[in-house]
């Protein structure tokens, strides 16, 4: 440029020369000046142009400072987005974990609910077998420490064991002393259970017998007035315990309270419902089962009191013995033992598993009767599961068999024990419905006079062998005698033999001394006998003692006398 203005001002130069020539002037002096101006200008221009070229640099420099400031946030940024990245793929991976967390929390927690449900049942478990566990040792502690406390009874066992086994033992004259001794056995057992329960004497027993589950306790908890009270269901044989079913007289008309009462070994009875109020629904077969031991070797029989529509009749529930299974000796021996205690045997036979008298029925029934005359009665029980032309039929089949069988029966019912209903019977000749024959037994029995026929049985056994005894060694001493009397009379005169010396010795070993000495002591221990059994029933029986004639007495073998 500013070459271009030399050039410029050269050029005016120049003209100015000519200019000069034409009119040089003005003009070029204000060219110049112009020039001049145009010279600072350009001057001052350059000074800017420096000053902006600095700015420029100095713009650079910042631009450079700028974009590296910038190049290092993008760095920044990068490491950034990364670290989010990283960030956000550790927020996924922390969700997912939370989530299974979540997840295994539910099922953690559905987990511990069950736990804690579990728990809680254990717990229940626990405290329903400890009461249990109490239940059982308070039974048993009561049971094992009773004490009969009849003054009486304990005097008849003192008679009996202290003073009439010795008697027996010494004396010889009865052969069948087992029989006898067996009877007194009996006597005791029942005086036993009189103590333990006096309302039991004035009712009769009929023993209630039949397979297992035959529905024996359901029908006689029929015969309970009050609807709310059954005795024990489903008890097997083995675990079953015998139980007395008595009335409770009503006498108030106010509400009855029933009792359960359980008898130990020696005949000492304990309130079992002072131990638990609802023993009676508690005795379950599995209760039963969890003693360690068989309950009823501890307690062998219960009584049961409640009001019963036959208020003489005494039902005993007996265990009854297992038609599946082989029933044992032990078995057979309850049965006829509770039997023989009864007035009557009713025989049930379940409906629901037997379309006849069943075989297995028939045997332990001839044997359990033996000898026996008691009244049987059959009952076909859940007559209600069938129909009436198969109960019909049934029924028939029981009458047929038991004729061939020989098996005497008073009558042969139809039951629904459930409803308390008869529902059909067998009316053969003379037979009787099961409520005709539930009323022939309802009358009250006297059970003390029966008691004292038993014992004077006894007494009359052992009179008669000693007083035969006594009758016999009389006899041989008088033939003895005439023998002596018929040798003096034929010159074989006394005090020249030694025979009579002989004949006095044998004479002396059929003396009746020590029979005499046992018909007294049998007359002292049944005179004993008879008033401890008249002050257990309060009152004087006027059953009258067995006093054998000796003349009455045969003896036979002994036509000897008549020889000589
Ligand atoms: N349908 C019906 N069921 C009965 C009858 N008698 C008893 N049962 C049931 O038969 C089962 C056994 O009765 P249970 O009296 O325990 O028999 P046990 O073993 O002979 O004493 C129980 O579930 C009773 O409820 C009845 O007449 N009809
Ligand atoms: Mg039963």
């Amino acid at each position: 440029m500013r070459n271009e203005l030399k050039k410029i001002a050269e050029n005016i130069e120049q003209t100015s020369r000519i200019g000069y020539l034409f009119s040089k002037g003005n003009v070029v002096n204000a060219l110049t000046e112009q020039l001049t101006k145009v010279e600072e200008n350009i001057t001052a221009l350059e000074a800017e142009k420096g000053n902006v070229e600095n700015n420029l640099a100095q713009q650079t420099e910042a631009l450079a400072s700028v974009k590296r400031n910038l190049k290092r946030k993008e760095d920044e940024i990068e490491d950034l987005s990364e670290e989010i990245d990283d960030l956000q793929a550790d927020l996924s991976k922390k969700k997912n974990a939370l989530r299974e967390v979540e997840e295994n929390f539910a099922d953690l927690s559905t987990e511990h609910n069950a736990l804690t449900q579990k728990h809680k049942t254990l717990l229940e478990n626990v405290k329903k077998e400890r009461t249990v566990t109490k239940l059982r040792e308070n039974l048993v502690g009561a049971l094992i420490s009773a004490k009969n406390e009849n003054e009486h009874l304990s005097s008849f066992r003192q008679i009996f064991y202290n003073e009439f086994l010795p008697f027996a033992s010494e004396e010889s004259s009865l052969q069948n002393e087992a029989g006898a001794l067996l009877k007194l056995q009996e006597i005791e057992k029942e005086l036993a259970m009189i103590s333990g329960l006096p309302s039991f004497y004035s009712a009769r027993a009929i023993a209630v017998g039949g397979g297992f589950s035959a529905g024996k306790s359901e029908f006689i908890s029929s015969f309970f007035k009050n609807p709310d009270l059954k005795l024990p269901r489903s008890i097997e044989p083995t675990t079953a315990i015998p139980t007395y079913v008595v009335n409770q007289k009503n006498k108030n008309q106010t509400e009855v309270k029933n009792s359960l009462i359980g008898i130990n070994n020696n005949g000492a009875a304990v309130d079992l419902l002072k131990i638990d109020p609802d023993l009676t629904q508690k005795l379950s077969h599995q209760f039963m089962r969890s003693f360690n031991f068989p309950l009823k070797s501890i307690m062998p029989y219960m009584f049961l009191t409640t009001e019963l529509t036959y208020e003489h009749i005494c039902f005993v529930d007996t265990p009854g013995y297992n038609p599946t299974g082989s029933h044992t000796a032990e078995d057979m021996d309850v049965a006829k033992e509770f039997v023989s205690n009864a007035e009557a045997l009713i025989w049930v036979v379940g409906a629901d598993v037997n379309g006849t008298l069943p075989r297995t029925d028939i045997q332990f029934l001839k044997n359990v009767l033996g000898k026996s005359k008691k009244p049987v009665y059959f009952v076909l029980n859940k007559a209600d599961v069938k129909p009436e032309a198969d109960i019909v039929k049934i029924i028939e089949e029981f009458s047929k068999i038991l004729e061939r069988e020989k098996i005497a029966y008073i009558g042969i019912s139809a039951y629904d024990s459930l409803e308390g209903k008869g529902l059909l019977y067998y009316k053969g000749k003379g037979k009787k419905d099961i409520f005709g024959f539930l009323n022939s037994m309802n009358k009250s029995s006297n059970r003390q006079d029966e008691i004292l026929r038993k014992l004077y049985e006894v007494e009359r056994d052992y009179q008669f062998a000693i007083k035969k005894d006594i009758k016999q060694r009389k006899a041989i001493e008088k033939a003895l005698d005439n023998i002596a009397f018929d040798l003096n009379e034929a010159n074989f005169k006394r005090g020249q033999h030694k025979v009579y010396d002989q004949l006095e010795i044998v004479a002396a070993s059929f003396n009746t001394k020590t029979e005499e000495k046992h018909l007294e002591t049998l007359e002292k221990l049944m005179t004993n006998f008879t008033n401890v059994i008249n002050q257990i029933f309060g009152k004087v029986s006027q059953i009258k003692r067995p006093n054998i004639n000796i003349d009455d007495i045969e003896v036979k073998g002994l036509s000897l006398m008549k020889i000589i």
